[in-house]
């Protein structure tokens, strides 16, 4: 393959390599990654196009919604809803899950999305990102329902991210590693700059909102504690912290060179298992992160693994490299 094939090469290869891609998959995978260039162009226009601050309107789980959540929502449904590749969409910034119109034909796949990822970082110019994961529609007779969104993640069929950073990046799964793609603003082309992503299974790093620290249980405050102690701690070493508030950004970091991330339950909410939304952040990003050999659970148990009991979900998230998530996922069980 040349250098840096362009994306719809890749994924052509892919096919022909075994991995089950079929038409409609791949126009799926192309018509995300066009939106996300788009999302990534009004993200860059910033001021100038009218794009930053408060939207004055709530999502479903009542948190403000910036002006960039709703038109990067709006992208990513108006060039998905037609081309015949969906049967429908469920986003984080929409109420229930949308069919697509019944004058488009209605295709084999459902996309879910976090449109806008670490909206917190939009209006301070600090990276931010579009989550995606991409499940088959189940097959029976009956109109679209919520319910044939409620897969684990180990039956996604590809998942990936686009990260609006100092470059715009693509990061993509379909179940045989993990492949990036950087933008060129030349052309306007994503070409393939990385594949096989590794995670290291150790870390000196970790990522975590420290602020919250008197409200998490024990196990996630010994975990903490004994990176801190640094090298005359248990874990004889020193640690280094790192938190952008953009999940994006700190899985990327973890996928390019190691590290722990963590979003646990804790006390502010506690009939919430967590911050983060199963189908739209933590199953793609569990499953990027298990491609590239790191490892991803709530605490206890493999977050691919957990049957969705609702659309909105949220889940404790403890993803990264592998034996830092054992230790603290054993912490967990340890105190069961
Ligand atoms: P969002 O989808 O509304 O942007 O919220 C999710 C974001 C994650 O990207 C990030 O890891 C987390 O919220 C940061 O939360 P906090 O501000 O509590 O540190
Ligand atoms: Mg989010």
């Amino acid at each position: 393959m040349a250098q840096h094939p362009p994306l719809t090469r890749y994924l052509v290869e892919q096919q022909r390599a075994g991995v089950t891609l079929d038409a409609q998959l791949l126009r799926l995978l192309e018509t995300v990654a066009s939106a996300c260039r788009r999302i990534g162009a009004e993200v860059r226009q910033g001021a100038l196009a009218g794009v930053l601050g408060s939207a004055g309107s709530e999502n479903v789980q009542g948190e403000v919604q910036k002006k960039l959540d709703i038109i990067a929502n709006e992208v990513l449904i108006d060039a998905n809803d037609w081309g015949g590749h969906l049967a429908g969409m469920a986003s984080e910034e929409m109420d229930d899950v949308l069919p697509v119109p019944a004058t488009y034909p209605s295709g084999d796949y459902l996309l879910l999305f976090d449109p806008l990822d670490g909206s917190s970082n939009i209006d301070v110019n600090v990276s931010i990102g579009t989550i995606f994961s991409v499940l088959k529609k189940p097959a029976h007779g009956t109109p679209l329902q919520a319910a044939d969104f409620l897969q684990p993640g180990a039956r996604q069929v590809a998942a990936g991210y686009c990260l609006y950073g100092p470059q715009t990046t693509l990061v993509l799964t379909l179940g045989r590693g993990v492949a990036m793609f950087t933008l060129d603003h030349r052309d306007g082309s994503f070409v393939l700059t990385q594949e096989g992503i590794q995670i290291p299974p150790d870390t000196r790093e970790f990522a975590i909102n420290m602020s919250n620290m008197r409200h998490w249980d024990a196990p996630v405050k010994r975990y903490v504690d004994e990176c801190l102690a640094g090298k005359e701690g248990p874990r004889g070493k020193d640690f280094n912290m790192r938190w952008v508030a953009s999940m994006v950004a700190d899985v990327h970091r973890i996928l390019m060179r190691g590290g722990i991330f963590m979003y646990p339950w804790d006390r502010r909410e506690p009939a919430k298992p967590g911050k983060l939304r199963l189908l739209y952040e933590a199953n793609p990003m569990s499953w990027l992160v298990e491609q590239a050999g790191g490892a991803a659970t709530n605490g206890r148990e493999r977050i691919l693994g957990i049957q969705p009991a609702q659309l909105h979900e949220r889940v404790a998230v403890v993803l990264g490299s592998r034996h830092e998530v054992d230790r603290v996922t054993q912490y967990h069980q340890a105190g069961d």
